[in-house]
């Protein structure tokens, strides 16, 4: 077979991956590391367990699978963002207002693109969490700070016009021809690396006082790859092999707890972001070196997906556990995350039940069903069934959780910052929802549950279709 001539958009997609996780690679070690650690949990895994470890995806998609995190500016800039991954299949999906996510808040509103077709996810599942700074809210800026910053995002570049020529062309042609690919995936890649031009030191530690977050996103005049995230199929064996390594974690795996029960949704830790070398330019002109901590190393497992219900139950069930550790905390300060695990283990046993057929019956999760010939599912080591008297067996496959939580991100935004910023909280934030999102892209925002919804639809009236019956 020859090189592809022209690259569709899923072959964009996941060129782009392998690019991105090779220059992160170069730039953060430590993010080789945890790849290292991720493919021995992984290989173990599914050694393990064998066919059981690719019921949420084959092991080559998940060895594969990346997300990223960036950041950036203005409306404008989240318009590009969506032009360069539109190129490559992905779409937002799902809004997230990271400003009061829990205690830990931060300036941001965010979504994520990714691709939202089953075929186009099995084939490359790349998705990017992408936040926008609000420099309209009040609690985080002055009315000065915010024309300061508005000035300082206007007159930067992120992305250069060459690139987003390409990105059109891409997505209306469906795809580039491959000599336009390379030099597409070229500027795209290199748009996120991290740059060495001097920063300006006064400015940044402005920003820095009233959030770390808005200092990396509008104290430099370029952005970057934040985080490249791989996938694990046991993240408790991960973390405690990061240690065992001697690479210091976050304290907790954000999300569900440990338990017996079914994995749903998704969970994630990272190791702590490291002091990276910045060239400064100092108020009197001065270049001096020195180092910010902002780019960390994330590892994440994923669950199956959950219903309106079902995260409606998971959402009360998170409200029970902060409220029952901040009263075991206010009897005991010594409490401990470990306590705190055991405690949210203790409301997960109450809330999910314990079987993948409990939770697709009391429709809590997404589980898609597909019709098989049932001498496929008979062992071959007992007796074959006569051909005469071969059925068919529905099969029910659990829908494996594609997007992110609001409650973990702002998690891992917190548990990375330096400092902790200052709050203003007398002041009223700035209404900011979906269809503002939808605005500043121009383009539809996708909700995560219709897509849930819509592929359980399918796989329902492709089985009905295969049987001859009534879908309903
Ligand atoms: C994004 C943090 C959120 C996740 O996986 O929940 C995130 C950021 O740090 O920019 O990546
Ligand atoms: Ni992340």
């Amino acid at each position: 077979m020859s090189a592809p001539t022209f690259l569709e958009p899923w072959q964009l997609r996941a060129a782009f991956a392998r690019s991105l996780s090779d220059m992160y690679g170069k730039e953060v070690p430590a993010y080789t590391t945890l790849l290292d650690v991720s493919h021995e949990v992984n290989a173990d895994f599914v050694a393990q367990h064998g066919a059981d470890a690719e019921r949420l995806g084959s092991i080559s998609r998940v060895t594969a699978e990346r997300h990223g995190a960036i950041r950036v500016g203005t409306p404008t800039e989240m318009s590009q963002v969506a032009r360069i991954f539109g190129a490559m299949g992905m779409h937002p999906v799902g809004f997230y207002d990271l400003r009061d996510a829990s205690s830990s808040s931060v300036p941001v509103i965010s979504t994520a693109f990714r691709p939202i077709e089953r075929e186009e996810l099995a084939r490359n599942p790349f998705r990017v969490f992408t936040s926008m700074l609000v420099t309209a809210d009040r609690r985080f800026f002055t009315a000065d700070l915010e024309q300061r910053l508005e000035n300082f995002l206007g007159a930067r570049t992120l992305f250069g016009p060459e690139l987003l020529a390409l990105a059109d062309r891409a997505e209306s042609e469906g795809g580039l021809p491959e000599d336009q690919a390379v030099e597409f995936l070229r500027l795209a890649t290199q748009a996120f690396e991290l740059s060495d031009e001097p920063v300006d030191q006064a400015w940044y530690r402005e920003l820095e006082a009233v959030s770390a977050v808005a200092a990396d996103i509008g104290g430099i005049a370029s952005t970057h790859i934040n985080h490249l995230t791989p996938r694990v199929l046991d993240i408790d064996d991960l973390y405690a092999r990061m240690e065992a390594r001697g690479i210091t974690m976050i304290d907790a795996i954000q999300g569900p707890p440990r338990w017996e029960g079914p994995d749903v949704l998704l969970r994630q830790t990272s190791f702590r972001a490291l002091a990276e070398p910045r060239t400064f330019r100092t108020a009197d002109g001065e270049i001096v070196r020195d180092s910010l901590r902002v780019r960390f190393g994330e590892v994440e497992a994923r669950g199956i997906a959950l219903t309106r219900a079902g995260r409606a139950a998971y959402d009360a069930a998170v409200v029970e556990i902060d409220e029952a550790a901040a009263a075991a905390r206010a009897d005991n300060p010594g409490f401990t995350e470990a306590q705190r695990q055991e405690l949210a283990r203790a409301v997960w046993q109450k809330t999910f039940p314990t079987t993948e057929a409990a939770l697709a019956d009391q429709d809590l999760g997404w589980f898609t069903y597909e019709v098989v010939d049932q001498s496929s599912l008979v062992e071959p080591s007992s007796p074959a069934a006569p051909v005469e008297t071969r059925a068919s067996a529905v099969v029910r496959q659990p829908v494996v959780y594609e997007d992110f939580l609001p409650r973990s991100a702002a998690g891992i935004f917190q548990s990375n910052l330096s400092s902790d910023g200052a709050k203003d909280a007398s002041q009223e934030g700035t209404d900011r929802d979906a269809d503002w999102m939808a605005g500043a892209l121009g383009r539809d925002l996708n909700d995560p549950f219709d897509l849930y919804a819509d592929q359980v639809a399918r796989s329902l009236a492709g089985a009905a279709e295969t049987l001859g019956v009534d879908p309903a």
